[in-house]
């Protein structure tokens, strides 16, 4: 097939791209690169170092003798590059993964909130105007999120729900309870994505993905120019991808309050063979399907104490602290989420094992003289004093 991946510079996006193309499928990258810029706006790197797109993409064709497409371009404010790109390309299926991931990011202040909600929800609608134009018959695959329910005290769905009110029946999208500007951002999108097939008759897979750990993917273990971008960060690290590199560094393990906030987690090896399972099996022509992509369930708390004990065997010391929560989020709730889509369409799920850890541990080892120790505490706030009245910010 032939596969746009959009994002395909990111932490996710890159390995997918590979995985695609060593499958024997024609793939192209779209970035532009805005991640790099927002990790030295805020001062972090990735805990290896990453070639730049080109070189790695050159790295990949001399390993594997397959070639990717290239396009350098911004989805959310160059509507005409994404239109020349899928006239060119002419995709049969586009992943997008082309958005600001980080919740803090987006927390941080006016300007980061808007930038994050522009570049997001301006992006996905240019990819459906330029569809319809360009491709109007190739399958959108959505990162979304599992954050756009947020914790409801009821069973979360996948994506629709049936209501019954007052003695008649819909189904309805499932009501949406977000927790940041960046999780609404992913609800806006699924928004303007679910109108698009209901009237245009678009095909999309909006996957609500869990939060991801990993490091490695067979295709990133071929060299270490293919590496991913993997952070630890307060602002784009993940929790347990924290936690881990938490342990290596002695720095007590951040759970946030009481540690009860519970989410659905997968490896990025599942990440790429879900993704996969999605192209494989399009949605109809008018179907918004929605897929929750996660394996399994853990609180804060029942990862830092796996941490714990993996690394306390492999003698770390290492201990848990329960820091003040800088975010405004419910940390002792009801979560029971449907992933069972994914498991019907043939998913084997990688779960995290004491194995998985240890060896997360081993990598993080391996590039500890490149972890900075001041980026791990948190220092955004959900929640900051209200400005006077006289100062325009
Ligand atoms: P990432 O930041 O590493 O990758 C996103 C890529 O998209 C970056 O390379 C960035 O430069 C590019 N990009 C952003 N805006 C763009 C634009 N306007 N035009 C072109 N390129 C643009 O993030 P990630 O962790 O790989 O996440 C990928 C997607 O999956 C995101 O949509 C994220 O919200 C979603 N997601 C991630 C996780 C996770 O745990 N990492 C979990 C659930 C969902
Ligand atoms: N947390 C801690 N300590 C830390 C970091 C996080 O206790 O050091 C807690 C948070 O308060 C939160 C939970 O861990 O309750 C998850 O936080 P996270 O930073 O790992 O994940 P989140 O902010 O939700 O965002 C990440 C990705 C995002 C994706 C989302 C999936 O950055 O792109 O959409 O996971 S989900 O959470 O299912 O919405």
């Amino acid at each position: 097939m032939r596969i746009l991946v959009l994002g395909g510079d990111g932490y996710l996006g890159w390995p997918t791209a590979m995985y695609f193309s060593a499958q024997g499928h024609e793939v192209a990258i779209a970035d532009n690169l805005a991640k790099r810029y927002w990790e030295a706006e805020i001062g972090v790197e990735p805990l290896m170092p990453i070639r730049t797109l080109q070189s790695r993409v050159s790295r990949w064709e001399e390993i594997s003798n397959k070639h990717i497409n290239l396009f350098i371009g911004d989805i959310a404010e160059n509507h005409r590059f994404v239109y020349s790109m899928l006239e060119e390309f002419q995709p049969e299926a586009i992943v997008h993964f082309a958005e600001q991931p980080s919740a803090p990011y987006s927390m941080h202040d006016r300007e980061k909130a808007v930038a994050t909600q522009r570049n997001n929800v301006l992006g996905t609608m240019n990819l459906m105007f330029a569809l319809r134009h360009s491709c109007p018959d190739a399958h959108i695959v959505k990162l979304g999120t599992m954050g756009e329910y947020g914790t409801p005290n009821i069973d979360i769905e996948e994506g629709w729900l049936d209501v019954k009110h007052n003695g008649r029946k819909d189904r309805m999208l499932y009501p949406k309870k977000p927790g940041s500007f960046y999780h609404l951002s992913k609800v806006h999108d699924s928004h303007n994505l679910e109108f698009g097939c209901r009237i245009w008759g678009m095909r999309v897979t909006d996957l609500n993905q869990g939060v991801v750990y990993g490091i490695e993917t067979d295709e990133t273990l071929l060299d270490r120019d293919l590496s991913t971008s993997f952070h630890y960060d307060s602002i784009f690290g993940t929790v347990l991808n924290r936690f881990v590199v938490q342990a290596v560094t002695g720095t007590p393990l951040t759970v946030y309050g009481k540690g009860g906030q519970t989410r659905g987690f997968l490896n990025i090896r599942d990440t790429l063979r879900c993704v996969e399972l999605a192209v494989l099996n399009p949605a109809e022509s008018g179907e918004f399907r929605v897929f929750n992509q996660f394996t399994e369930q853990f609180s804060v708390i029942e990862l830092a104490e796996l941490v714990q004990k993996v690394a306390t065997s492999k003698g770390l010391d290492v201990e848990l602290e329960h820091i003040e929560n800088p975010r405004v989020e419910q940390e002792d709730h009801y979560f029971n989420a449907k992933n069972s889509k994914f498991v019907e369409l043939g998913l084997e799920p990688h779960l995290l094992t004491d194995e998985v850890v240890s060896h997360m541990i081993d990598v993080a080892i391996e590039h500890k003289e490149r972890i900075d120790k001041q980026l791990i505490l948190p220092n955004v706030k959900w929640c900051f004093p209200t400005p006077t009245r006289n100062i325009l910010v």
